[in-house]
């Protein structure tokens, strides 16, 4: 099933999106803080960071963050 991933206090842009071995490239650029992760597909992206401290990443549906997709990524100046 599909999985809207979600990032807290930042913005993203997707880079790439893998699934069966074949690498697809968006047709442009934006910031995003929500992305949908189909099943079986890898989604590359680049943060961006402009403040230390811990953000929390996780899955927007509530059962899958309940059962543990989610962490923190901590930052460092
Ligand atoms: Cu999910």
């Amino acid at each position: 099933m599909d999985h809207p991933f979600h990032v807290h206090g930042t913005q993203f842009q997707v880079i790439e999106r893998v699934r069966d071995g074949k690498v697809a490239k968006p047709a442009y650029l934006a910031w995003k803080d929500t992305v949908n992760v189909a099943r079986g597909e890898t989604v590359r992206l680049v943060i961006r960071q402009e403040q230390p401290g811990a953000r929390m990443y996780h899955c927007h549906i509530l059962e899958h963050e309940q059962l543990g997709m989610m962490g923190i990524v901590d930052v460092r100046a």
